[in-house]
């Protein structure tokens, strides 16, 4: 464990928030993901790197959780630690202190309380220039059509990590389009692909953060 990326991504995956965190017990009196992401960036290590070694370390614990060898409290605890690094990485996704390029109004949908993905994707969006409306997790249909209402020209970006919610996912954009048929909407997260979106009728599908900053940039040259 001599390079501070790998603890990073090691801290991940084993859940450890912080160096007074008491769990995993083995992990007792040690530095968590929140000091340790801290000292990497204040050495030479980038916020990208920093950033794979979180995902990969969530990719770790997803397939623990699939073989059942961990279960929810586990996931949770590293989704904790995951924030932890994000609070660090934040400033370095938001550099750009330009006029806003346009809004963006995104949630995880209805049923889905995953939301590391679509914050990572509103954070990078954000530094990109876009001024960001984040609804939070397990969004209503109602409530996006709320903030489209309230943010006249929004393009609107729907999250869902759950198979089982890409339902409510094409509903949501069932009923913002017959609400407000002008609005444009990108879809993303790991169920979805780019047939999937297109048989849900959305203008977009972007499979990571720099792809719905590209279908966001594209749809202001048109
Ligand atoms: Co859950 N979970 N979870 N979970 N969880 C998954 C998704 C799962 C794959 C785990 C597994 O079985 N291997 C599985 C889903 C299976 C399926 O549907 N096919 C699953 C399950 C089953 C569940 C529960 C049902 C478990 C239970 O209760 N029995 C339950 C559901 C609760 C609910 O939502 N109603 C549940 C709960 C949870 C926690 C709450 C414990 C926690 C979430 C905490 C939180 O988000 N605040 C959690 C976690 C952490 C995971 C895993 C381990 C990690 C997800 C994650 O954050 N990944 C996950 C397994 C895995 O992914 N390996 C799993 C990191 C994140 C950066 O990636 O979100 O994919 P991701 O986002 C990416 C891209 O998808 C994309 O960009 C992001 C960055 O690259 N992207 C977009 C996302 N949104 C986008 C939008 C865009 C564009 C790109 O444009 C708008």
């Amino acid at each position: 464990m001599d390079n501070i990326v790998e603890k990073i991504g090691i801290c991940i995956e084993r859940g450890k928030v912080n160096k007074s965190s008491p769990y995993p017990g083995d992990m007792k009196d040690q530095e968590g993901a929140d000091e340790l992401a801290k000292a990497a960036l204040e050495s030479s290590v980038t916020p990208e790197e920093i950033l794979k070694a979180c995902n990969d370390g969530m990719q770790r614990i997803g397939e623990k959780f699939s073989r059942n060898e961990v279960f929810v409290p586990e996931l949770l605890m590293s989704a904790k630690a995951m924030n932890a690094v994000m609070a660090h990485l934040k400033p370095f996704f938001q550099t750009g202190k330009v006029k806003a390029k346009g809004k963006f109004v995104i949630g995880t949908v209805a049923g889905d309380l995953h939301d590391i993905g679509k914050n990572l994707v509103a954070m990078v969006v954000e530094g990109n220039g876009w001024e960001i409306t984040d609804l939070g997790a397990d969004v209503k249909p109602a409530k996006f059509i709320s903030a489209v209402k309230e943010n006249p020209g929004c393009i609107v970006g729907l999250s869902a990590l759950l198979t089982t919610t890409m339902i409510n996912m094409s509903n949501t954009v069932k009923e913002i389009k017959a609400a407000c048929p002008e609005t444009v909407i990108i879809v993303g997260g790991a169920p979805l692909s780019a047939k999937a979106a297109k048989e849900m009728g959305v203008d977009g599908y972007a499979p990571d953060p720099q792809g719905a900053v590209n279908f966001l940039d594209n749809v202001l040259k048109k």
